[in-house]
């Protein structure tokens, strides 16, 4: 067996050559992770290498990047630059109302925000992070279409010649998305759970450009947000001082706005104020180019397969994207991941057990939780005891901005186990009555916020 010297407090651990099944975001970090305790890591990714693109098709321009994801990026010394340079602050949400006023809420105290990235320049950033590592080797256009999980075998297709090739290795890493190839091979087990939903909504993005002097044609350092119940869009912003708008509609609406009349008949209705900062033309084309996508949640497990194969980010646990939590649970897997390697001294059979049979019941609840706020979001916005109920949540987080921690606060900035905020939330809505379990509550929530 051979061993690793050199590197990071591993040393006299064994080495272990890991595949890393997809190269979007996860997989990438993931590759930094491994590569930086030492290991031999070889990542292999459907696409060709996006850094030679000159458009990447595929969902989502930009993200919200919170404290969950931004602790993982640090520990491969990659957060200072990926976030606090190029990441755009957001310190609150705008509300657009129907006609046209605004409000904003702030996400918290003064300087705590999120962060608008960009999906394609965090992606690249961390396979040129990745490939800094001598001992990560990156495999473009390989598609796997089959595996032998218990045995560390994988059959990879070449795009687009479609040519064959066997891979092995002892430990393969899945980290190939809400579809995912590793997944499928991992269910064919007895004793896999697996359940998938769609939601009646699909998203289709658009753009307001930067204005004529180069600055973003609304408040930059916002979430902007225009509720409408069964319609909603949000738009972050990008460094090139664009918006990307997300609108997120149900699917049979979608396919209602089927000429350039409808649809602009249907903006000026719902959104009257974000039809000049398109402009009416520029609506029109963008969208009608793309077709609207479709959003599914994916709960399953275990996510490993004895101590040859494992899954993380969206093949473990796609989620609906409304807690932003999304990529930030992603890169949450890798830290846990590496941490539970680590105090396991790499013995990977008990690290991959304790891994998936802790993680899941958090992913589960943060899938739970972003379904959930779907649903509230599409039935309840505009509800009177809803509004209030949130109203009393803030002033009740401003009265007591360390005993009384409001849902999203727990979720985005800190790093409560997810399944802990929601036992923090049934609390708040018990205590609403009684004064009951305080004193638990309390010692539970000091171990969780780290500054
Ligand atoms: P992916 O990003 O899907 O990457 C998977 C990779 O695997 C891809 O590169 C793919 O090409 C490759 N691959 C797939 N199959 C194979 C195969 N057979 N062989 C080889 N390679 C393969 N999250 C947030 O935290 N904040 C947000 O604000 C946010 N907003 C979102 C908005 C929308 C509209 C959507 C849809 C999602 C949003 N998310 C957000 C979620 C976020 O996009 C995902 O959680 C994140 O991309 C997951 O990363 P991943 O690497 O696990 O999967
Ligand atoms: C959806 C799509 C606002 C990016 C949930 C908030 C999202 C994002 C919210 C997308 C919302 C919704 C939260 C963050 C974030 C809010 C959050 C949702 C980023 C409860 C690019 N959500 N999102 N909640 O609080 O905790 O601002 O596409 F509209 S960031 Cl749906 Cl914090």
């Amino acid at each position: 067996m051979e061993t690793i010297t050199g590197a990071n407090g591993c040393d006299g651990f064994p080495k272990i050559k890991v595949a890393i099944v997809g190269g979007g975001l996860v997989g990438t970090l993931s590759a930094c992770y491994f590569a930086k305790r030492g290991h031999e890591v070889h990542l292999y990714e459907l696409r060709p290498d996006i850094r030679e693109l000159e458009h990447v098709p595929g969902r989502s321009i930009n993200l919200a990047l919170s404290v969950r994801g931004r602790a993982a990026l640090k520990e491969v010394g990659l957060e200072e630059q990926l976030v606090q340079r190029h990441g755009i602050p957001m310190y609150a949400r705008m509300i657009h109302e129907l006609d046209g006023s605004t409000r904003s809420i702030p996400y918290g105290k003064k300087d705590q925000c999120i962060y608008s990235v960009g999906r394609r320049f965090l992606n690249e950033s961390l396979l040129t992070a990745a490939e800094k590592y001598p001992n990560v080797h990156c495999h473009f256009n390989q598609k796997l279409v089959s595996a032998n999980l218990k045995q560390g075998q994988m059959t990879f297709e070449r795009q687009p010649s479609k040519e064959i090739e066997q891979v092995e290795a002892q430990l393969v890493v899945g980290a190939d998305g809400a579809f995912s190839s590793v997944r499928k091979q991992m269910m064919k087990q007895p004793l896999c759970d697996f359940s998938q939903t769609y939601i009646p909504h699909g998203y289709l993005e658009l753009c307001i450009p930067a204005l004529s002097d180069g600055t973003h044609a609304m408040p930059k350092n916002y979430l902007h947000i225009w509720p409408r119940g069964r319609f909603m869009m949000i738009a972050l912003p990008n460094q090139d001082a664009s918006w990307t708008v997300t609108l997120f509609m149900p699917f049979d609406e979608f396919g209602k706005l089927d000429t350039p009349q409808r649809l602009l008949a249907f903006f000026k209705e719902h959104f009257p104020d974000a039809v000049p900062l398109i402009g009416e033309e520029k609506l029109v084309s963008d969208f009608f180019a793309c077709k609207p996508s479709p959003l599914v949640s994916v709960k399953c497990g275990p996510y490993n397969i004895g101590d040859t194969a494992l899954i993380i980010g969206d093949a473990a646990h796609a989620m609906v994207p409304f807690y932003g939590q999304g990529m930030n649970a992603g890169f949450e897997d890798c830290r846990l991941l590496d941490a539970v390697l680590l105090k396991h001294k790499f013995d990977v059979g008990p690290a991959l057990k304790e891994f998936s049979t802790t993680r899941r019941p958090d992913a589960e609840a943060i899938c739970g939780l972003a379904m959930y706020n779907y649903v509230e979001m599409r039935d309840l916005v505009n509800r009177k005891s809803f509004l209030i109920r949130k109203k009393v949540d803030s002033l009740l987080h401003s009265l007591m901005p360390n005993l009384w921690i409001p849902l999203y606060t727990s979720v985005t900035f800190s790093h409560m186990p997810y399944a802990q905020c929601i036992k923090n939330k049934e609390w708040q809505d018990k205590v609403r009555h009684t004064k009951q379990n305080q004193h638990d509550y309390l010692i539970n929530k000091r171990q969780f916020y780290r500054s």
